[in-house]
């Protein structure tokens, strides 16, 4: 079974795009798995399996999804072998914009949206900068010059990616898309495998639910600010 994680900002379009993908790779690759990962809450499953596409949700509540992610994504994939399909695709929200779902050997896509503003690929951290292939979305909505542009960002985020353009509504660019995911290689287990990146360390009161601020809750991994004003020109 292939495994491929897709990353990407809120509402950038990750659920289209892999419906899109699966149309063709149901076509010309077999049966297609959804896995997928959020916070609170996820209406996901209701437009995959609207798309015929069988999907598990995991919600990591409290913890960061990244987190939660790599505690649980062998067991997906585990579960995708015994469902016996071809491909299993991961959407997942990154949401803290620090962490990346990203595992070294599985192909790795980050969706970012063009609408998103030309600093979003700086912006997005790991997510872009270890993906395999950027996958950028509404073009349709900005001219031609935007999208360049935006692209040249994208570029800048993660030279080594292979920048496509994918219309999550139409599907245009997705038949491309899904042909990179023939070098996706075969996964039987994640046991060993690693993250391109490691997930931040967040060991403190707050991570395990306090919520009273003072000096004398923050112990552990705590961060201080330093204040480097930057002040206004005269
Ligand atoms: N115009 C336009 N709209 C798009 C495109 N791709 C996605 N959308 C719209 O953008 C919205 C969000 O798309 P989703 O696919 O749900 O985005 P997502 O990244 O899966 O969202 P979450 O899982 O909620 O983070 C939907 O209304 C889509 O129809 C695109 O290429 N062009
Ligand atoms: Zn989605
Ligand atoms: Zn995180």
């Amino acid at each position: 079974m292939k495994l491929i994680t897709v990353a990407g900002p809120p509402s950038a379009g990750k659920t289209s795009v892999i419906i899109k993908t699966a149309e063709y790779l149901s076509k010309y690759k077999g049966k297609i798995g959804i896995v997928k990962f959020d916070c609170l809450s996820a209406l996901d499953h209701r437009l995959y399996t609207e798309a015929g596409l069988t999907v598990v949700t995991g919600l990591s509540g409290n913890l960061c999804p990244d987190h939660y992610f790599v505690s649980n994504i062998d067991d997906c994939v585990q579960w995708g072998l015994e469902k016996g399909f071809d491909v299993l695709i991961s959407e997942s929200a990154g949401l803290c914009n620090r962490c990346a779902p990203h595992i070294k050997g599985v192909t790795a896509v980050c969706v970012v949206d063009c609408l998103s503003g030309v600093d979003t690929p700086q912006k997005i951290g790991p997510m872009l900068r270890y993906a395999d292939i950027a996958v950028i979305t509404k073009g349709d909505i900005v001219s031609q010059a935007e999208r360049e542009v935006f692209a040249f960002r994208v570029r800048q985020a993660n030279p080594k990616a292979a920048v496509m353009f994918v219309n999550g509504i139409t599907g245009q660019g997705a038949y491309d898309l899904s042909f990179s995911f023939d070098e996706a290689s075969e996964v039987t287990s994640l046991e060993g495998a690693r993250l391109r990146f490691s997930i931040p360390a967040a060991i403190c009161p707050y991570c395990v639910g306090e919520t009273d601020i003072g000096v004398a809750h923050q112990k552990g991994n705590v961060k201080k600010m330093a204040f480097k004003e930057a002040v206004p020109n005269e």
